[in-house]
């Protein structure tokens, strides 16, 4: 399967699995548990999202170079924590109700505690993510990441450091999907560039942060 892209949403195949089910083949385990609320709830939550969260351009610094990205982030959590990626150090902001609101049905799905959480603003598809792992060492080994989409529905490829194996999932409006055990050792894991998709998608990784 080296190098051979593996589609697995959206055939009869993926169709006819019960969720939440796991999409990786080996190594660490992704849980996809398809929309946990209903539509006119996820909606809501997304319009919310839009409204009240200060979205602001990420910055990074890549081989030395100042980048500003095209998509927008915000960085929440139980206390102002520090989270540093790329080059550069960002400071949480105490959660909103309606970020808690969504932490509290994560943790219901997934039994874990999260004291964090990145979000991620997509305008439409000409903004993605290049392939990285959440590995840093503030996760902690084995780390566990709910991440919940909001908005349009977007491909999210997972890609094998050894075996360049590829396995994809669409993330549906209210989704959850969970990477857990040791998916950050063994994957990378990217949001794709498109022209399918014009409208605006919001993405919240909630996670444990080991200070
Ligand atoms: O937008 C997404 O679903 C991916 C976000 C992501 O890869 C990350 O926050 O590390």
């Amino acid at each position: 399967m080296a190098d051979q892209a593996h589609f697995n949403l959206g055939d009869s195949h993926e169709e006819s699995l019960a969720y939440p089910h796991n999409v990786l083949t080996r190594d660490g385990e992704v849980i996809y548990h398809g929309a946990i609320f209903d539509q006119e709830k996820a909606n809501k939550i997304y319009a919310n999202l839009m409204n009240k969260i200060p979205w602001k351009h990420d910055e990074a610094f890549i081989y030395g170079k100042h980048i500003i990205t095209a998509r927008k982030v915000a960085w929440y959590g139980d206390e102002d924590y520090d989270y540093s990626y790329s080059g550069k150090t960002r400071t949480a902001m105490k959660w909103t109700p309606e970020l808690l609101k969504v932490k509290h049905a994560a943790e219901q799905k997934t039994g874990m505690i999260y004291n964090s959480c990145l979000l991620n603003l997509y305008a439409d598809g000409s903004q993605g993510m290049a392939w990285h792992s959440d590995d840093e060492k503030c996760l902690g080994n084995d780390t566990n990441i709910a991440s919940m989409s909001f908005g349009a529905e977007r491909r999210f490829d997972f890609r094998h450091k050894a075996s360049r194996e590829k396995i994809s999932v669409m993330l549906q409006n209210g989704s959850l999907l969970v990477m857990q055990g040791s998916t950050q050792t063994h994957w990378q894991h990217q949001i794709p560039k498109t022209t399918k998709v014009t409208t605006p998608r919001v993405n919240l990784t909630f996670r444990t942060m080991q200070f």
